[in-house]
């Protein structure tokens, strides 16, 4: 028999000291995520895809589903009473919810990753980062300013051929598959452990030509070595990668060196699952737990998977 999300949480976190309220806290994802696996596999058929017409801080075009994934987890994390404030990639502004000794973590966000795939049917996902807020700390934007690695728990979800939920702790990384019969989440990957042989990397290819030296001869290498996977959203690039043993990287290029990702929302999440999985991130000069973050949505370059061949990729990146 499976083990469910909720006997999962229950057994592991209730009561203790460091996790207590998380599984509140990972109740209100699962809630959101059931939500919004829901409006993305109706949402042709609902007339709700495409653009909203406007753009997000970052400059890119918002999709409807994006604006109803981050209103929809916002909602249901405020709801489960746990979290102080929370950061999305499509809100400008830190959500404030609360200061008082219940709202214990803080959230950050990509509610709906791989935009660019909504509309097409390949896979996308929602990633979260966990951090606690100390007792009596103060709830503004700079609280969020965590480093990744004080992070407590990070999830993110796939919605592909069926949706998965993978939730990682100090205690190890567990992988839960939503059985569509009821709508519950049952634990299909117990203790995921990244496998050793590795065998593909993930990267866009279409970026080589603006790639610094040292990139490209690091991609040269990979390239001929392993097969090229790339879907185009990094969780799900991610999840097949952590399940099967590969690496992806999305590096900064000549013109933008900071590269594409998000540190708060995406590179550090991962970052602490593909850890915990006994992997590595890297953004090319440091670990990417290590890095002090500046701003909310400020951006890495992003190397991450099998252990070995992350640190092997990042050498031969800065021999150059
Ligand atoms: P998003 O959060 O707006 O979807 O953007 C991030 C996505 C990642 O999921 C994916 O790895 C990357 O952008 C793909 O970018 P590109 O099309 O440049 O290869
Ligand atoms: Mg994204």
């Amino acid at each position: 028999m499976f083990v469910t999300l909720t006997e999962y949480a229950v057994s592991s976190w209730r009561g203790s000291e460091a996790y207590d309220g998380l599984e509140a806290v990972v109740a209100g994802i699962a809630e959101g995520a059931k939500q919004i696996q829901a409006k993305v596999r109706a949402a042709v058929l609902a007339n709700a895809v495409g653009a909203t017409g406007e753009t997000n801080v970052q400059g890119e075009v918002v999709q409807i589903l994006d604006t109803f994934s981050s209103e929809t987890l916002v909602k249901t994390l405020t709801q489960c009473g746990r979290v102080a404030a929370i950061g999305s990639e499509e809100i400008e502004e830190t959500v404030i919810v609360g200061d008082s000794p219940a709202h214990r973590y803080l959230v950050q966000m990509d509610p709906l990753d791989g935009s660019s795939n909504i509309d097409v049917a390949v896979s996308v996902g929602s990633i979260l980062g966990i951090w606690k807020r100390e007792a009596h700390e103060q709830v503004a934007e700079s609280t969020l300013l965590k480093k990744g690695k004080d992070q407590v728990a990070a999830v993110y979800t796939v919605y592909g051929s069926c949706t998965v939920m993978v939730v990682a702790t100090h205690e190890g990384v567990q992988g839960f598959t939503l059985d569509p019969a009821d709508g519950i989440f049952r634990r299909t990957n117990p203790d995921i452990r990244i496998p050793q042989n590795n065998s593909c990397y993930s990267t866009n290819e279409g970026n080589f030509k603006g790639m610094e030296r040292g990139t490209q001869k690091a991609v040269e290498e990979l390239r001929n070595t392993y097969s090229l996977r790339y879907a185009g959203s990094l969780v799900a690039d991610f999840h097949r990668n952590l399940l099967k043993g590969g690496i992806f990287l999305y590096p900064g290029t000549v013109k933008s060196p900071e590269g594409k990702l998000r540190l708060m929302y995406e590179a550090n999440p991962l970052a602490f699952i593909v850890e915990q999985a006994g992997g590595a991130a890297s953004s090319g000069k440091e670990r990417i737990l290590d890095i002090q973050p500046q701003k909310l949505h400020q951006r890495t370059s992003l190397i991450i998977g099998n252990k070995d061949v992350v640190e092997r990729t990042v050498a031969v990146m800065n021999k150059a």
